[in-house]
């Protein structure tokens, strides 16, 4: 096993890295940037190397300070967590041609599925259900049109240098669509440096489930069951669960087996999450994550299985100790990403959390860096904590979390706590019925309430 691992990563992903690699006797080095001195996970790894400034493209990003922190402190491998380089090919290939271990999958695969036209070709070959589209890249207007008459309106361009949502447009008829070519192609160059663009169906009313695998170097393959992730804003997931409330038990082993044959024929190792919209009663490939995701801890709350240990071992080379025959499913965990941010606004609110009380009890979960008097700096994600809970059924892990999200006493900034709070007393998501549309719909509606309330408090007071 590994004597030593680098983790290239701050926050609470940094913190639970520390804590998987503590469990099994292995030491760790912390790299941080001079804004991220007092953080806990550097506190708590064993060693810590300043690697530059505050900005990420100085410190986090920087490849050179990393793999050379790894070196100097003799670490023999390198956690990338999520974010920062944790899919970036080159660092990665970086990292193993200084005779580290880079703990994900191999430079080619992440380059594969960066590229999100040849991730869903692979997809295609290795036997996983897609959304019909164009076959590869559309390079011209004329093309475009042509394949939306074959697929049929309403359609959607993706940027293949993009995913996570960025950059996509939709149109319902020609005349929409010879206006949002060129646008899409236009923010495509600017925000991926890339202009190749691709064609979808545009499914109107799905939910965004995926399948967490966990494969080894040896072509064995388990899948961890689903998350359902159809709680989101501007691409921003916001709460998570595990199971999702549409799957049954048949539907979660047909979609696990299939995604698992797909792994093992690409030959995939690593941990890694493959993307679906799912809709009236089918999935459709949307794209493959292969690092580990922050909602993964909704999984570990479902199979009792510690996936960022699983990761480190099989990066090892480890044969899985698991058969899919050992992958229990039991009882329901839902995840609240705490943002410090105001709840109606999403205006990030950065500074010192003067008190810090979290929630405790029987299957309460906080993963977080944050403690009293801890100064969030303003030049990351404003995540700041996850609040996880299970429940041996929805009902009692819906009661749990709503008592949880009581009992967080967070002051100094503001927080996305009473969101969740609102979120979960709505009757949609109470029965499990909503979609990737319902949240921003449902944000729409409150504003509208709020602005009404003022307009009547206003007409009162005159
Ligand atoms: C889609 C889609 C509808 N139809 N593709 C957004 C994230 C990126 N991975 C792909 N996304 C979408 N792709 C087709 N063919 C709708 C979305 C989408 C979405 C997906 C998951 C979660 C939230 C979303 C919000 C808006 C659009």
């Amino acid at each position: 096993m590994f004597e030593k691992i680098l983790i290239a990563n701050r926050g609470e992903i940094a913190l639970r890295i520390n804590r998987a690699c503590h469990e099994m006797g292995i030491k760790t080095v912390a790299v941080h940037s001079t804004a991220d001195a007092d953080a806990m996970h550097v506190r708590l790894a064993d060693e810590a190397v300043c690697i530059g400034s505050p900005l990420a493209k100085d410190s986090y990003l920087n490849k050179a300070a990393i793999i050379s922190a790894a070196l100097i402190t003799g670490a023999d491998a390198i956690h990338p967590g999520y974010g920062f380089l944790s899919e970036n090919a080159d660092f990665a290939e970086m990292v193993e041609e200084h005779g580290l271990t880079f703990i994900g999958p191999t430079p080619k695969m992440i380059r594969l599925m960066g590229d999100k036209i040849t991730a869903k070709k692979s997809a295609i070959e290795a036997g996983l259900p897609v959304v019909p589209g164009s076959k590869g890249s559309v390079d011209t207007i004329e093309q475009a049109i042509q394949t939306a008459h074959e697929i049929g309106y309403p359609i959607i361009i993706k940027a293949s240098a993009g995913g996570g949502g960025k950059g996509m447009k939709i149109a319902f008829n020609d005349e929409e669509l010879k206006e949002m070519y060129p646008i899409a192609r236009r923010e495509a160059k600017s925000n991926f440096a890339n202009d190749i663009v691709y064609m979808e169906k545009y499914l109107q009313n799905p939910r965004h489930i995926e399948i967490q695998v966990l494969a080894d170097t040896h072509g064995n393959v388990v899948h961890l069951g689903e998350r359902d992730c159809s709680l989101q804003r501007h691409n921003q997931k916001v709460l998570e669960e595990s199971p999702s409330p549409a799957l049954n038990k048949e539907q979660r082993q047909k979609i696990g087996s299939i995604v698992c044959n797909a792994m093992k024929n690409l030959g995939y190792s690593s941990v890694g999450t493959i993307e679906f919209l799912y809709e009236n009663g089918e999935f459709y490939f949307m794209e493959m994550n292969t690092r580990i995701q922050v909602e993964h801890p909704v999984t570990e709350m479902v199979t009792g299985i510690d996936i960022i240990q699983e990761q480190i071992r099989v990066a090892n080379g480890a044969v899985l100790d698991l058969t899919q025959e050992d992958v229990h499913f039991d009882g329901f965990a839902i995840e609240c990403r705490i943002n410090a941010e105001n709840p109606e606004t999403f205006i990030p609110s950065a500074g010192k959390v003067t008190t810090w009380h979290a929630p405790g009890g029987l299957w309460v979960r906080v993963d977080s860096e944050v403690y009293a008097g801890y100064v969030i700096p303003p030049y990351y994600d404003s995540m700041i904590a996850k609040l996880i809970v299970f429940g041996r059924t929805r009902n009692s892990c819906l009661m749990r979390l709503k008592r949880a999200l009581e009992e967080f006493v967070i002051e100094g900034v503001q927080t996305t706590i009473p969101l969740h709070q609102k979120i979960i007393a709505q009757p949609d998501f109470i029965d499990g019925q909503y979609n990737i549309h319902w949240l921003e719909n449902f944000l729409k509606k409150q504003e509208e309430i709020k602005r009404e309330e003022e307009t009547s408090s206003q007409s009162g007071e005159k």
